[in-house]
């Protein structure tokens, strides 16, 4: 029965320790009552920089949800173009433009520039 004992003690005092953070009305707060803060927002966008003949980073994973943005960075024009049937596509733009897609469907997508071809300029999004 020592056995038995020694849980039901060892209940005893998780309940005690669980009850810790709870402030009886009247007293002042123990720093630890409150809501805890709001937890950071998901990752939400990823980007993905489109130079001279690169991106970077040349694969992302995202999840379902997740946007994407593509930001022109290099002199020369480039795509985003995703080789997926129906898939996004850019279309062919220059220094400053942007392009943001929001991943709903996960797998494992690829994408070149339709400037300089797949062998030169290849990425690959994945969403989990
Ligand atoms: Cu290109």
């Amino acid at each position: 029965m020592k056995v038995v004992r020694a849980l039901s003690l060892l209940v005893a005092v998780a309940a005690v320790l669980s009850c810790q953070a709870d402030v009886p009305p009247g007293l002042p707060g123990n720093g630890t009552g409150g809501g805890g803060p709001g937890g950071p927002p998901g990752s939400g966008s990823n980007l993905v920089k489109v130079g001279d003949n690169f991106y970077a980073p040349t694969s992302v994973t995202v999840s379902v949800g997740d946007s994407i943005v593509w930001n022109w960075v290099g002199n020369n024009q480039h795509s985003v173009t995703f080789t997926q049937t129906n898939g996004p596509d850019s279309g062919i733009q220059g220094n400053g433009s942007s392009f943001k897609i929001v991943e709903t469907q996960s797998g494992v997508y690829t994408y070149y520039c339709k400037v300089h071809g797949a062998s030169v300029m290849s990425g690959t999004v994945t969403v989990q």
